[in-house]
């Protein structure tokens, strides 16, 4: 799986999220069930496709949950901090996987910081992070419908906004 930009999709996808009890993450890994929940929770209309709108909702709600001081800007150890959670808690057999997510969201973390307002100052802020997402999102809707359906999000490996 490729890692891209924010981690949102991909934590989603490495069952990071905040609310998921440690136990819960060592379950089978299951990419079908694991894409198609996280597809669900960002169609917010139930509509079977996620719209432009829908996306960068979701992403926004990322962002503050990453932003754990609230300043409206992301460093570097706000980013990883799920990663890095995971990892902490990590069997053997998990820890390679995230340990080469974590290279990699350090990576795109500084190709942010490279873009938009506030540029190199280890701090990206909301309005740059959800640039880089939109940005994604059109890179995803390969037909141009201004949607992406479950197909164009699976194709996107991980990182479709
Ligand atoms: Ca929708
Ligand atoms: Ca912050």
């Amino acid at each position: 799986m490729a890692y891209g930009f924010h981690l949102g999709m991909a934590a989603a996808l490495l069952g990071l999220s905040m609310a998921v009890p440690a136990s819960a993450q060592d379950k089978p890994y299951n990419h079908e069930a694991r894409l198609k929940g996280f597809f669900d929770r960002v169609d917010a209309d139930h509509d079977g496709t996620i719209s432009a709108a829908e996306a960068e909702q979701y992403m926004a709600a990322y962002f503050d949950r990453l932003d754990t001081d609230q300043d409206g800007t992301l460093t570097l150890d706000e980013y990883l901090a799920p990663l890095h959670r995971a990892h902490d808690r990590a069997g053997e057999r998990r820890r390679p996987g995230l340990e080469k997510a974590l290279q990699r969201a350090e990576e795109d973390f500084k190709a942010l910081d490279k873009t938009g307002t506030g540029a190199g100052t280890g701090h990206v802020d909301k309005a740059t992070y959800l640039a880089a997402s939109r940005a994604k999102f059109v890179e995803t809707d390969k037909d141009h419908t201004g949607t992406l359906t479950l197909e164009q999000l699976r194709a996107a490996r991980g990182h479709a906004f």
